[in-house]
Formats: structure tokens, sequence, C-alpha cells
């Protein structure tokens, strides 16, 4: 059973939900991805939100561009956390996604990640049904030590071959 449901407006909205999708497969969490949107079809929208804990999802991640009202009425109805992404858009460069998102009324919290921040989304899905499963905790540790082993694999280069041959 999927415990995360991974949900977009549009599927304009697909490369920047497939780095959330891509992370939870690397750390063996199972999901469900959805093109679902609450302006253009709001009664399945309604239907999808209001059967998320029926249908065993513990974290939702929503992501929307523009008026992105899809994470904040997920929050308003499903009782688990919902991860909000905004979208880079064309005319506002996604600020106004991201403010659409980020500025929930007290009382129906969305985690909001950065403009196009699918991959912290999925990270932090991870991390917050790590909680319970010490196994995904495990994984979710060689995860950042990967990432310090890469980080210091690419300083040790650079002092070995200097900048100009670190660029070819
Ligand atoms: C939102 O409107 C979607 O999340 C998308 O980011 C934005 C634009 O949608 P399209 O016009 O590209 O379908 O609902």
């Amino acid at each position: 059973m999927a415990k995360v449901g991974i949900v977009m407006g549009s599927d304009s909205d697909m490369p920047v939900m497939a780095q959330a999708a891509e992370v939870l497969e690397e750390l063996g969490v199972d999901y469900e991805m959805r093109i679902i949107s609450a302006h253009r079809d709001p009664e399945k929208f309604f239907k999808y939100a209001s059967e998320a804990e029926a249908a065993g999802y513990k974290v939702i991640i929503a992501g929307a561009g523009k008026a992105a009202h899809l994470p904040g009425m997920c929050a308003a109805i499903f009782p688990m956390p919902v991860i909000g992404i905004p979208m880079k858009t064309s005319d506002l460069g996604g600020v106004d996604s991201l403010y659409s998102i980020v500025q929930m009324p007290g009382g129906i919290p969305v985690a909001t990640v950065a403009i196009n921040g699918g991959k912290n989304a999925g990270i932090l899905a991870a991390k917050m049904l790590s909680i319970s499963d010490e196994g995904l905790l495990d994984r979710l540790k060689a995860y950042s030590k990967k990432m310090a082993a890469d980080v210091n694999e690419k300083d040790e280069k650079l002092k070995e071959t200097g900048y100009r041959e670190f660029l070819k």
C-alpha cells in the first residue's frame, strides 16, 4: 500500500514532481502519483483528498503553480502532513505559487519546500515516515553519508587538479 500520495495540478508539473518520486524510489518508499486539479475538477479533487487516509497515505506531497490551492486544500481535508511544492511559473517566477502555498491560515499547515523543490519534498516525506520506520531511518542516514562522500570526493579532485582541470 502506498504511504505517500504525490498529486499535482497539471501534467506540466510532472518534471518537478518526478524528482520527489525518484528520491522516494531510491529510499524504498512506496508512493502513488496522480494528476488532479482542485480548480479544473473540484469534485474529483474532493473525493481524492477525502479518501486519502483510507487509501493508506501517511503523507501527501502536493505540487501546484500560479494560484496554487491544491496543497492547502489537501491540508484542509487530509488529517496527516501535507508537503507543498510551489512550481516555477513563466509570468511571476514561482513567487505566486510560493506565496499561495506557504501563507496558510493558522490551524492548517502546509510544509512548504522551495520553488521547484521536488527532491526535498520527497526527502522530507521519507523523514516524516522514518519516525516510525527504523529501516527507512537507516537508509536516510546512508543517503546523507553518501552526499557527504560525494562532495568530499569533488573537493579532493579539486585539490589535486586545480579548477581549470576540474572544469574540463
Ligand atoms: C496549476 O496551474 C498547475 O499546478 C500548474 O502548475 C499551473 C498551470 O497549469 P497548466 O496550464 O500548465 O495546465 O493548476
